[in-house]
């Protein structure tokens, strides 16, 4: 046995030694790369969720939708949620937008076994600390005769009056022409 044996013996740990600590670091690094990247992704998205909103008085309406239609297309739906963060009831009583020049506020019912839409001629109440969802299947806005046709992930500008509240901007994100189907 030499000294240079020893030596032999240090180097090998200290490459062993180095090389655990390079894959140690690199799998931290990957983990917080991803750490990072999941946080950027979620803060993204709640900035863009947060600036698609608008709120008058007690009420705030989160993300009004349509979907993409075809140049054929004659009708088309809009959807969001209304919140009413306040003590006391409202009523949505009408609704523009820039794609339709006739709009009505809508809802489902069966007749016999088919499902059928009418209009809700004295609007759609929103109770006093209630959520009302106008979604696909229920209560929606039903934009006529449209003369616009927007893309997937287009926008298109639109107002929403209420009875008490008056009168908020929205704009109605475009999904693919499938959206909220099964
Ligand atoms: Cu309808």
């Amino acid at each position: 046995m030499s000294s240079s044996a020893l030596s032999r013996q240090d180097v090998a740990s200290t490459h062993l030694y180095r090389a655990v600590w390079r894959w140690h670091f690199y799998a931290n690094f990957k983990e917080f790369t991803f750490a990072a990247a999941l946080t950027l992704a979620s803060l993204y998205g709640v900035a863009k969720s947060q600036a698609h909103q608008s709120s008058i008085g007690d009420l705030v309406i989160e993300h009004a939708w349509s979907r993409e239609t075809k140049a054929t297309d004659d009708v088309a739906a809009g959807f969001m949620n209304i919140v009413n963060n306040g003590p006391e009831a409202d009523t949505l009583i009408s609704v523009t937008a820039t794609i339709s020049d006739k709009v009505q506020l809508h809802n489902m019912r069966m007749n016999g076994d088919r499902m059928e839409m009418f209009e809700m001629a004295d609007g759609i109440e929103i109770p006093a600390d209630a959520t009302v969802q106008l979604k696909p299947k229920s209560l929606h806005v039903m934009f006529f005769k449209i003369k616009d046709h927007p893309k997937q992930g287009d926008e298109f500008h639109g107002t929403l009056t209420f009875k008490k509240a008056g009168t908020v901007d929205v704009e109605f994100m475009v999904e693919p022409p499938d959206a909220g189907m099964e």
